[in-house]
């Protein structure tokens, strides 16, 4: 099955070229999608270059800074859209925190059919994360919680951005009705995939604070995902009352 990882960028010339020389160590065959919103560091502009060169990379130019969650979507398109026919899709981050190493195991989870999402998890046995303070564990941590509370994916690592789908998976959803920008949109993809009734298998990794470069997480990006979160756990409670009311089966 070839295989596209597709890595949305801003402003990540410096972690970039060490991601992709060390994706193309672990899976050489795999081919990756650079969703570059328009880097004024040049992010683009050097992918462009790799590209030209490179027959596995490719790059798709946003013209505005417009979150993860619209790159991801574009991104996604573009793979299903593309002659190459891929047979599995995955999110990746640049910044070096999701490892190369990892992804073999993610990638067999889908093709031996276990899994029609691999989500690359932290807080599972044998996840881990290496390198980042007290309060980015508390808030990822608070943030599975309070996912499960509301919303009981039954996923240990909702906001988890490191994934593998079935390209068939990416297919039956509604790509378009995602309004997700920042982290929510990982639990989006993640409650739109389960209500599909598709396999969800997570995988343990190891998550490394980023070395080179500067953090997008930012107070909104927190506030959306608080927001959308309560939105969806009210309407699936909403839902599951009124399966109960009488003259509904
Ligand atoms: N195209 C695009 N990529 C983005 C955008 N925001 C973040 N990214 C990329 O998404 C990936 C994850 O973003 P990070 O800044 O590492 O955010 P994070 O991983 O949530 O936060 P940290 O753990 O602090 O690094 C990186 O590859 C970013 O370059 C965006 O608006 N557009
Ligand atoms: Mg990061």
């Amino acid at each position: 099955m070839l295989t596209l990882l597709v890595i949305p960028t801003y402003n990540e010339r410096e972690s970039l070229p060490v991601t992709l020389a060390s994706i193309h160590r672990h899976v050489p065959e795999a081919h990756v999608l650079v969703v570059d919103d328009a880097s004024p560091d040049g992010t683009g502009e050097w992918a462009a270059e790799q590209a030209e060169a490179d027959p596995r990379i490719h790059v798709l130019h946003r013209t505005e800074k417009a979150g993860l969650g619209a790159a991801y979507v574009a991104g996604f398109r573009w793979a299903l859209e593309s002659p190459h026919g891929y047979g599995i899709i995955c999110e990746m981050d640049a910044d070096g925190s999701h490892r190369a190493k990892d992804l073999p195991q993610l990638l067999s989870a889908v093709e031996d059919g276990r899994a029609d999402l691999a989500i690359g998890a932290r807080w599972v046995p044998g996840g881990a994360v290496v390198n980042w303070p007290r309060n980015r564990l508390v808030l990822s941590r608070g943030a599975n919680i309070y996912v499960n509370v509301l919303m009981g994916l039954g996923v240990h690592d909702a906001t988890a951005g490191f994934r593998a789908y079935r390209a068939e998976v990416l297919r039956a959803l509604d790509l378009e009705g995602i309004e997700s920008r920042g982290y929510s949109f990982q639990v989006d993809m993640t409650r739109r995939v389960r209500d599909a009734g598709f396999t969800i298998v997570e995988i343990p990794i190891v998550f490394v604070e980023r070395e080179l470069g500067e953090s997008k997480m930012s107070g909104d990006i927190i506030k959306e995902a608080v927001v959308r979160v309560a939105k969806w756990g009210l309407e699936r409670r909403l839902a599951q009352v009124m399966r109960l009311l009488p003259g509904r089966s």
